[in-house]
């Protein structure tokens, strides 16, 4: 799996007079990579397990969707599990500019017989179809709780029979106790990797309003009511889970 180069992050380092809403920028483009492998436990594996699943579900002459692309990082893990297969082609789409933008020239890095689109556009927009693998890898989570169940569902509608739902999430436990336990784990798996408490806490002010979690319970619960015939999360650690939902 190609490690991007990524400037440390320290976004959150100095005290802020007030912490604004944190937004996918130029800013966080450059630190990404480290800010990703620092602040989501499991994320190689999950990327590692990306290209494993894809290898099994990927379907012939069909179309693969990285959704909330980034640098593309999924993207890749789809099509090293994917080349063996004939026809198959992948669209990464992301909404921040400045990502659309860093992902295609990573993606440019790499030989590959299998083409990439990468689309600047909102996923809750595009349109999607003859799909056999969906990739939300940490994206859902941004997309504002009311409009979840209406992507989700164009999703399942894109996905060809057999097609699956690859959905990375931090979530939350429905018990007050566990959840806090949780995210005290996963707190010190950042200070860990080098975070401060000001980073921790700065941080987690700036994305509170952006990103409202739901419990694996409600995840289940909609993909079921949508129409998916399995859900199974297939990788955890701490409140970060990666599910796998088969249409
Ligand atoms: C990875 N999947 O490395 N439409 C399109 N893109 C969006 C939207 C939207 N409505 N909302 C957010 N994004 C990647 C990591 S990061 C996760 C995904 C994180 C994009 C946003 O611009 C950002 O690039 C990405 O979703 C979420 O496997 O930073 O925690």
């Amino acid at each position: 799996m190609g490690q991007f180069d990524s400037k440390p992050d320290a976004i959150f380092a100095e005290p802020l007079s007030k912490v604004s809403d944190f937004v996918f920028d130029q800013r966080v483009v450059e630190v990404f990579p480290d800010m990703i492998n620092r602040s989501v436990p499991g994320y190689q594996s999950i990327l590692q397990g990306i290209g494993q699943l894809t290898q099994r579900f990927a379907q012939a002459d069909s179309v693969l969707y990285d959704l909330g692309c980034s640098l593309g990082a999924a993207t890749l893990a789809m099509r090293q599990g994917a080349k063996d297969l004939a026809g198959v082609s992948i669209v990464a789409v992301d909404n921040s500019a400045a990502m659309v933008e860093r992902c295609r020239l990573h993606l440019d890095g790499y030989r590959s017989e299998i083409p990439v689109h990468v689309e600047c556009a909102d996923i809750r927009a595009i349109e999607m179809a003859n799909a056999s693998v969906i990739t939300m890898n940490f994206t859902l989570q941004f997309v504002p709780p009311e409009q979840r169940q209406d992507v989700l569902q164009r999703i399942y509608d894109a996905l060809n029979p057999g097609g699956v739902l690859l959905l990375a999430e931090k979530f939350r436990s429905a018990d007050p106790t566990m959840d806090a336990v949780l995210v005290d784990l996963h707190h010190e798996f950042k200070r860990a990797n080098g975070y401060s408490e000001l980073e921790i806490s700065q941080k987690r002010a700036a994305i509170e309003n952006v990103m409202r979690i739901d419990t694996l319970e409600a995840h289940h619960e909609r993909l079921r009511e949508i129409g998916f015939a399995h859900s199974q999360v297939w990788f955890q650690c701490y409140n970060f889970a990666a599910l796998l939902a088969v249409k």
